[in-house]
């Protein structure tokens, strides 16, 4: 008997067992026997393997199929009953068409095997920041990284009662066939359809699909916001801890930001970093007029190489126990997990991303074959074990920098929201915007340069507004008006907002700035601005620091060089504001009045 009298549940249940034809059907309640008995299964069925017990308890590896290991944008598509409504940033499918063509794929794809219903929530069960979803799946493989990233089970349907607030979401494995894989959203229906892929970004249904897609055309009608932001709380010595949100672009260092470790002498003068998020942040207004955020997610989905104990002692924790890991080198001597730049040696027995046997030898012999083809992709991908975008499914609680406040769902009251990307000479280390549409503006054209590790033209500018350009589940125009319309909402209780750069780079291409750690220098002056104990220079951009107020005791870096990464180029700028013109161009007239005219305030600000 279904745990649920929920009437559109129960209904939309009835309609896809009948198109999906299971042999059975499986609730997941949320309780630990049924995870283990589940666990038991993918081993015995070779979909996972477990880990040495006593160095990595609870912990699994798996592989997917070579050809799917990343989310896939050109076949993410948002399936709104008018096209103008999806913008010009998505791609749009008409949504009778779109249910039509992927229903014909999933047709009958269950039969053999179980369905599971995943009831989970995003934000614990029970908050009022928090949303229902119902994920429906084949793999076991789903039902278990669903279980580490959202709170699931039984406790989700009695909060959700007989509501019609929750969001569908159907997952059918089918046969991992790239040219039928589509990851569809349909906004004015609650809906989520993702065929014939098993990575994470495009199975995990409540992460990207819901939490940043759905739930960000939820905010603008229910005024809220869906952000991919990060959550930090950082506490100076004897003052009350204060939060920030900030929005980078993938692959920008989010998760290390959010568990940043302060420099020695700071934590010695007794400064803390708290994570509440590292991926996704809920964003609404409290009693007191202020903006709040929680992360809906339990657990963090990180890439792991590069992941170290330098780069992130927090992260690398977290994955120590109860994680899944996907597309990892499993080295056999000792049955654990490496990747490249992890802090281990190269493994001399070991099995690569791929399920071959893998030695620092193997690899050196397929990086010369590759290198005899002179194709850099293929040199690139011939130097690793794990994959590039190989991944660790961490719950949230492993992290020993977890704050109280991620678990209570009440949300953090906001002081500061951080943009930032990666440019090489145009933005300066950080600055402030004037006010809040200053800010939306800054956030709407955020952007980052495409590097030589890319494929493509290098120092091509790449837009990625808020870092929403892949996760925005409408019109991005519409989205800014959202943005300047809680502006409104909230007057002067506004988070400051601001911009950072961690990657200037000198003469050679090499980043200036230290990053990791050194970066809660940055944080801690964006606090005192927040406070409005620090002064800073006007410019055209905004409000920059002066040099002398970001603390570089105990690093070995001047205030030359510090000046030289604060320094504004003009020229740059003027560049800079024409490329935003011919940007927004795509966006017609809904481009909003606000953000026109902060454009022409830049271009005066630098005549
Ligand atoms: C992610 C991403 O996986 O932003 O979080 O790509
Ligand atoms: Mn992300």
């Amino acid at each position: 008997m279904a745990p649920t009298t929920n009437p559109t549940l129960l209904k939309w249940l009835d309609e896809m067992t009948a198109l999906m034809t299971p042999d059975k059907v499986v609730w997941i309640d949320g309780s630990e026997e049924q995870l283990e008995a589940l666990r038991a299964e993918a081993c015995a069925t070779g979909e996972m393997e477990k880990l040495n017990e006593e160095l990595y308890p609870g912990c699994y590896l798996h592989r997917t199929k070579a050809n799917d290991v990343a989310r896939v944008e050109d076949r993410t598509i948002i399936c709104s009953r008018k096209e103008e409504d999806a913008g010009p940033t998505n791609h749009w499918m008409d949504p009778t068409k779109a249910y039509e063509m992927l229903y014909d794929i999933a047709r009958g794809r269950y039969a053999g095997r179980t369905m599971y219903i995943i009831p989970y929530s995003m934000g614990p069960v029970g908050s009022e920041f928090s949303k229902a979803g119902i994920e429906l799946t084949d793999s076991i493989y789903v039902v278990l990284n669903m279980a580490i990233m959202t709170r699931v089970g039984f406790s989700v349907l009695e909060a959700l009662g007989d509501s019609n607030d929750w969001v569908r979401g159907l997952h059918a494995k089918c046969d991992i066939d790239q040219e039928k894989r589509w990851i569809a959203h349909f906004p004015e229906d609650n809906t989520i359809i993702s065929v014939n892929s098993g990575y994470g970004g495009n199975v995990l249904l409540g992460k990207k699909c819901f939490a940043l897609r759905i739930a960000s055309y939820q905010g603008k009608n229910e005024g809220w916001m869906a952000e991919h932001m990060l959550i930090l709380g950082l506490t100076k010595p004897g003052e009350e801890t204060k939060y920030v949100a900030a929005a980078f672009p993938s692959a920008c260092g989010k998760t290390n930001l959010a568990m940043l470790i302060p420099p020695e002498e700071f934590e010695k003068k007794g400064y803390k970093v708290e994570t509440i998020g590292d991926d996704i942040a809920w964003i609404r207004v409290g009693e007191d007029g202020r903006l709040y955020a929680i992360n809906p997610e339990n657990g963090f989905f990180g890439v792991a190489p590069g992941t170290n104990s330098h780069s992130n002692y927090n992260a690398l924790a977290s994955t120590k126990k109860g994680a899944i890991f996907t597309n990892v080198v499993h080295n056999l001597d000792n049955n654990t997990v490496w990747w490249e730049k992890c802090d281990d040696p190269v493994p001399t027995n070991a099995i690569d991303w791929l399920g071959r046997p893998w030695n620092a030898e193997i690899r050196d012999k397929n990086v010369a074959e590759a290198e005899a083809t002179g194709d850099a992709a293929k040199i690139k991908m011939a130097k690793c074990g794990a994959h590039p975008n190989s991944r660790f499914t961490a719950p949230a609680e492993n992290c020993p920098c977890i704050s109280p406040a991620f678990a209570t769902g009440e949300g953090v009251p906001l002081s500061a929201i951080i943009f930032g990307g990666r440019r090489a000479k145009t933005a300066p280390l950080v600055y402030q915007s004037r006010d809040w549409n200053n800010g939306v503006f800054v956030g709407s054209i955020m952007a980052s340069e495409t590097t030589a590790a890319a494929a493509g033209a290098v120092g091509v500018v790449r837009r990625d507004p808020m870092a929403m350009l892949p996760f925005c589940g409408y019109h991005m125009a519409d989205y800014w008006t959202h943005w300047i319309e809680m502006g409104k909402k909230i007057g002067d209780k506004a988070p400051k907002i601001f911009n950072v750069n961690w990657f200037r780079t000198d003469d050679n291409g090499d980043f200036i700035w230290p990053g990791y750690g050194e970066n809660l220098r940055v944080l801690d002056w964006i606090i005192d601005r927040c406070e409005g104990k620090v002064d800073a220079d006007e410019t055209a951009i905004g409000f920059v620091p002066k040099a002398e107020d970001i603390n570089l005791n105990g690093l070995d870096f001047s205030l030359d060089q510090l000046k030289g990464i604060l320094a504004i180029d003009k020229e740059l700028w003027a560049a800079e504001a024409d490329g935003i013109e011919e940007y927004y161009k795509k966006f017609g007239d809904r481009l909003p009045e606000e953000l026109k005219n902060q454009l022409a305030t830049l271009k005066a600000n630098l005549a």
